[in-house]
């Protein structure tokens, strides 16, 4: 590969390459396949790519397994395949269990690392590294200047400068509508706050600034008035996820999303469950069922594994099994069940017995203990590597918080909640609502890293879609509607389970009941 080439991939990719990078990618024996390790798990806040961003061993380990898009189709195509209908498509070779290893490897987890008592010093910090984690992510699109400039009385700027555009990165402080019906926007950064003013009938910014929500962090570019009181926004940044992604990394076989199974529920669906569980085992009256699940590697479980106890009132009414321990000896036999060469991830959720605040740490090893010994737990929520596949799990507890904050964010489409989450490079923007956050030192639901898949549970309806490159997905539920569900018309949508090829990223939505 000529060096041209290579400076022209990272070029087109968005990035400067540094000349020891570039000599360190063209005498390597496999370039093509390097530069695009290097494109894939590079942070986007580097402009220049230098000797220190190429990681040989990380390459060595997963890079093998990374392709460029244009190597095949990667598409979400969501065919839905119940017991009766065959798979549409041609399946791959089954895997012979011997020769997978099915690694996961841990990216991040707050597991044995909460530093938190709850001080009040400790929410300054955390909201520093929320803003400047997020506002590094904008810097690297828009020219903003610190607020604290603009407030400087008019003669700070010159005639010609007062009227060119300025803008600023800030955390949405307040939103408010005037009597005339213009949306103001307060930003706060480090040096102060200002306050800026999106005009009714601008149409499309102001459908942008009604979807704002409190704490998210955003850039607004626009005019000063002729008191530099006020800016006048005409255009709205948000983190976002990258445009283009030039490749993706990949592995062969397919990952198993489930979550919200309520074990101990009077409303867990043990039937259909059992019937998961076959198909995992490869027993599945449908041919082509039973031959997918010979391609399953991994099984990532997304929270509340068990319904838990006293989680809300009245909850002993409505379960099976009222002792917490009991509860998780049950599903620990159901995970037993499950063949060893399938390596299952396990996360928590808000029905499970780890500390409410979030991030919440794996289960603790009492827990543990019922399940058997190559399950892999983490914590919630978890970012892991599956051979060069990053998937970013997370309860999805955040998705209440948008469904009641964003126009067009709706429990039926969970995924409509997890896109928002995406434009704001953050899975649990909104404070003080129904996720309770622990003021840990940095701020880990920032989404610094993008992963190839999202993986969240917690509203008991299921969703695939494909944003921007990214697969999200919601994986439902094993518990039918309850009581509370009734009340408030959430309509649950059990026993569905997304299947994902890691070699294309397609996927299907099993029906089990
Ligand atoms: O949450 C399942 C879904 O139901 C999730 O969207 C929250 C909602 N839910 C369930 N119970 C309650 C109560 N008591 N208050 C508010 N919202 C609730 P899960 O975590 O599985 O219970
Ligand atoms: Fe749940
Ligand atoms: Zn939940």
């Amino acid at each position: 590969m000529l060096k041209n080439d290579v400076v022209t991939e990272f070029v087109e990719a968005g990035y400067q390459i540094s000349p020891d990078a570039l000599e360190m990618i063209t005498s390597h024996k496999m370039p093509e396949k390097l530069a695009r390790y290097v494109l894939s798990v590079v942070d986007e806040s580097i402009l220049v790519i230098d000797a220190e961003h190429i990681d040989i061993d990380g390459f060595e380990k997963n890079g093998r397994y990374t392709r460029s898009v244009n190597d095949g189709d990667f598409g979400v195509s969501i065919a839905s395949v119940d017991s009766q209908t065959p798979m549409s498509r041609n399946m791959k070779l089954p895997l012979s269990s011997e020769s997978c290893k099915n690694h996961v490897d841990i990216l991040f987890d707050i597991t044995d690392r909460s530093t938190c008592v709850g001080e009040y010093m400790e929410f300054v910090q955390y909201f520093r590294d929320r803003y400047s984690r997020l506002s590094e992510i904008i810097r690297s699109r828009i020219n903003a200047r610190p607020i604290e400039s603009l407030r400087r009385n008019s003669s700070g700027f010159g005639r010609n400068e007062r009227y060119e555009e300025v803008s600023i990165i800030g955390m949405v402080s307040d939103l408010k509508t005037t009597t005339n019906g213009h949306r103001l926007i307060e930003l706060e950064d480090p040096t102060g706050s200002f306050s800026a003013l999106v005009r009714v009938n601008d149409k499309e910014l102001f459908e942008q600034a009604s979807r704002l929500i409190l704490d998210e962090v955003i850039g607004i570019g626009g005019v000063l008035t002729n008191d530099s009181k006020l800016l006048i926004a005409n255009k709205i940044t948000f983190p976002e996820l990258p445009n283009s992604v030039s490749c993706r990394n990949w592995t062969k076989g397919k990952a198993v999303f489930i979550s919200d199974i309520h074990i101990g529920s009077s409303t867990f669906l043990e039937d259909a469950w059992e019937r998961f569980i076959d198909f995992l085992n490869g027993k599945s009256d449908n041919e082509k069922l039973s031959e997918m699940s010979r391609d399953i590697r991994y099984l990532l479980v997304a929270g509340d594994v068990v319904d838990g106890i006293g989680i809300f009132p009245g909850q002993e009414n409505e379960l099976s099994i009222k002792d917490v321990y009991e509860q998780y000896r049950v599903a620990g036999k159901y995970f037993s069940q499950i063949p060893e060469n399938i390596q299952v991830v396990i996360s928590p959720g808000n029905h499970d017995a780890v500390r409410q605040a979030e991030p919440q740490p794996k289960l603790p090893e009492r827990i543990r203990s019922f399940f058997p010994d190559h399950i892999t737990f983490v914590g919630n929520p978890a970012l892991l590597n599956l051979e060069g596949v990053k998937v970013l799990m997370y309860h999805g507890r955040s998705i209440d918080d948008m469904v009641a904050a964003v126009p067009g964010v709706s429990y039926q489409n969970p995924t409509t909640a997890m896109v928002e989450m995406m434009r704001r490079r953050h899975i649990s923007p909104i404070y003080g609502s129904r996720v309770s956050i622990a003021p840990e030192k940095n701020d880990h639901f920032v989404i610094e890293q993008v992963p190839d898949i999202v993986h969240c549970g917690h509203v008991h309806t299921v969703g695939a879609e494909r944003y921007r490159n990214v697969v999200l997905i919601n994986s439902g539920t094993w518990q039918a509607q309850t009581e509370f569900q009734k009340r408030v018309n959430l309509i649950p949508n059990p026993a569905r389970v997304p299947v994902v090829d890691l070699s294309d990223f397609k996927t299907s939505i099993l029906k089990f009941n």
